[in-house]
């Protein structure tokens, strides 16, 4: 039977790591993959999950399995942090998964079985993975206008012209904070005029947060979030801690359902648990434990939130001198959007052509659509990469 298997598309993301593996150049630059990397391009463990590390291998007496939802203590411990005191925690239903992404691809499953024929709002562009992960699961989704290329900021009448169109078991699926690909974000008065539209059309939302913390602060970066949760009769929130804890290869995370209906949460929860099952019984437990410890222990979150607070400082800094830099070098504003976009990743604008001039005349290697890793920079690679940029005529 292997014979009917066909080849399937590479993530590109992930075909550009391995580019950069291979390149055998002393001076190159990687701006891909949204890992986060200090200075000198590593990719730290935190304090205070390498101190919460420490105390689990003295205290663990069990590796026996946890529950299907995975520990009750990083749901509780998760809800806080995402949502804060935005709805009564008895409306939250929640399990944990294997990473965001895990919990993207079981709320898309929830979606499925709640609303068959329903629509998937996306915005274009999204993660890749949002589109591969509804592709392979045959769900129909359909693109919502949201990055103006000529200003580089959210095209918000498009979008909302757009979202207009969702109407009830459609499902509007929305980035919490610090956009992937593009660092364009809603302010909070934007949020407010989409959950006013979502309380008009009946659409139900689903909110990715991969990135909390990393944008403009814990609470700031949730602030849209709650908003939804505590507006909207019911929304779907899949929840990422392989950023925000440095804990990406332990697969982390958690999927929220949230119902203003506390009738509704025994269901939810049951079917949350169900979807666990089908796909792999028990969630990995090592990463949550490790977050549970962090938030619930006030000397490790302490360190653990002055950390993140030092890594978004230091994505801050690197926007703002590069954005200086290359206001220098072109003589224009053009580029002013780095500094006011938020997270990981910019948008820049360029042509494939011109990543590729960048990627083989600089070795420069950003996405293919020109999303860059502001994390990949330092001090030194700024002035690089905006001549390069200026160069190669941007
Ligand atoms: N959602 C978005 C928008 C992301 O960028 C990521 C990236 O890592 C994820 C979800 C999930 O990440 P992970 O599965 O590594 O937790
Ligand atoms: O967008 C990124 O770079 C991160 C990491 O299949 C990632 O979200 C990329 C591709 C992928 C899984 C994670």
């Amino acid at each position: 039977m292997f014979e009917n298997l066909k080849e399937q598309p590479a993530d590109k993301i992930l075909a550009l790591m391995q580019l950069y593996r291979e390149d055998p150049r002393e001076q190159k630059i990687d701006l891909g993959v949204g890992v986060y990397k200090d200075a000198s391009g590593n990719t730290p463990i935190m304090r205070a999950v390498k101190t919460a590390e420490k105390q689990l291998w003295e205290a663990e007496t069990t590796k026996a399995y946890t529950g299907l939802a995975g520990d009750p203590g990083f749901s509780d411990a998760m809800i806080a942090l995402v949502l804060g005191d935005a709805v009564p925690r008895a409306n939250v239903a929640a399990a944990a998964t294997p990473g965001g992404t895990g919990a993207v691809r079981q709320a898309f499953d929830l979606v499925r079985m709640a609303s068959p024929s329903g629509k998937v709002y996306v915005s274009d562009p999204t993660w890749p993975n949002h589109l591969s992960i509804l592709k392979h699961m045959g769900i129909p989704f359909t693109p919502y206008r949201y990055f103006d290329n000529e200003t580089r900021a959210v095209d918000f009448d498009g979008m909302m012209a757009d979202l207009a169109q969702a109407g009830k078991g459609d499902v509007v699926l929305l980035h919490g904070c610090c956009h992937n690909p593009t660092g364009a974000n809603l302010n909070l008065s934007q949020w407010q005029a989409v959950v006013d539209l979502l309380l008009k059309t009946g659409a139900t939302p689903m909110i990715d947060i991969a990135y909390q913390g990393f944008g403009d602060g814990l609470e700031e970066d949730a602030a849209g979030v709650r908003l939804v949760a505590s507006s909207v009769p019911e929304c779907l929130i899949a929840a990422s801690c392989s950023k925000n804890f440095g804990i990406y290869r332990e697969r982390t995370g958690l999927l929220m359902a949230v119902s203003n209906d506390a009738g509704a949460q025994k269901l939810n929860q049951g079917t949350l648990n169900y979807l666990n099952r089908q796909n792999y019984s028990f969630p990995p437990d090592y990463g949550a434990r490790l977050v549970t410890m962090v938030l619930t222990d006030p000397a490790l979150r302490a360190d653990w939130a002055a950390e993140l607070e030092e890594v978004r400082n230091s994505m801050l800094g690197l926007r703002e001198q590069l954005a200086a830099e290359l206001q220098r070098l072109s003589g224009s504003d053009r580029f002013g959007f780095i500094a006011q976009h938020r997270g990981m990743f910019s948008r820049l604008g360029a042509s494939p052509e011109q990543v590729e001039t960048l990627r083989r005349d600089h070795g420069i290697y950003m996405v293919g659509d020109s999303r860059l890793n502001i994390a990949g920079l330092n001090k030194s690679s700024v002035p690089i990469l905006a001549e390069a940029i200026v160069k190669s005529g941007i």
